[in-house]
């Protein structure tokens, strides 16, 4: 596979600094024999305290979400200039949690996609689905157009600088997750619409995750599948030996 499989801990609004550090210390007493690459997203207030525990580790570090402007009056929100001084080398973009709770649009998504890449912070750009999208057979249709409203007006150089992560709504926190054959359809889509847009090259370059409800017991045959190259982890990120267990499948 000519791309580096990506692990990434969401861990949305869970656990504080002295959690943070304690996970850490039990994740990099075992973090061997991992596929690849692995990032861990904590809340804001953690971000600091994981990028000093985690330098020299090789594990990456990611925020959840930031504003697209470089500062100014904007009450409770964090700048790409902020989580580059971390440093944080990804954010993730659009989750479905932001679209369906906090107003996300593909047009903020979009903003803020281009803030990342200004700062050279990788964007994991989130897609999927609902449920009832899904049962009226509009899953390509949604998928596909939230990623050329994420991309429109953005310019890539290689590739390697964004990652997208297809996270089926109905598949979030719920047990519930995708066939890999279902996901491996939907992310083969996107793909070949990163293809379209900008050729083979760069499509082959980008990583795609699968994301909803990923444990050790389903990894691996998800990563069977030939356009799946990691996986953005929620509930099963939360305990250092679950994780490890999926970031190392066998
Ligand atoms: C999807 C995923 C992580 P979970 O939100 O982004 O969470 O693995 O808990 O379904």
């Amino acid at each position: 596979m000519p791309r580096t499989p990506l692990f990434a801990g969401n861990w949305k609004m869970h656990k504080n600094v002295v959690e943070t550090l304690e996970f850490l210390e039990a994740f990099l007493r075992k973090a061997k024999d991992v596929h690849g690459e692995i990032a861990f997203c904590p809340p804001f207030t953690s971000l600091w305290a994981a990028a000093e525990r985690l330098k020299g580790s090789g594990v990456k570090i990611g925020a959840q979400n930031m504003h697209w402007e470089d500062k100014g009056a904007f009450t409770g929100e964090i700048s790409p200039a902020m989580l580059k001084e971390i440093p944080c080398d990804y954010v993730i973009i659009g989750h479905s949690e932001r679209r369906q709770y906090f107003n996300e649009t593909d047009e903020t998504v979009n903003r803020k996609v281009k803030a990342a890449l200004k700062y050279a912070i990788k964007p994991i750009i989130c897609v999927g689905e609902s449920l009832e999208q899904r049962e009226k057979g509009k899953t390509l249709s949604v998928v596909l157009s939230q990623v050329e409203r994420a991309l429109e007006g953005v310019d890539i150089r290689d590739g390697k600088e964004l990652v997208f992560a297809y996270e089926p709504v109905w598949a979030i926190g719920t047990g519930k997750v995708a066939l890999p054959s279902d996901a491996q359809e939907v992310i083969g889509a996107i793909r070949n619409k990163l293809s379209e847009l900008y050729g083979a090259r760069v499509s082959q370059n980008i990583r795609i995750l699968y994301g909803g409800s990923v444990k050790p017991e389903n990894v691996r045959d998800l990563m069977a599948e030939p356009d799946i190259d990691g996986a953005l982890v929620g509930g099963a990120s939360l305990d250092a030996d679950t994780f490890y267990r999926i970031a190392a499948y066998d």
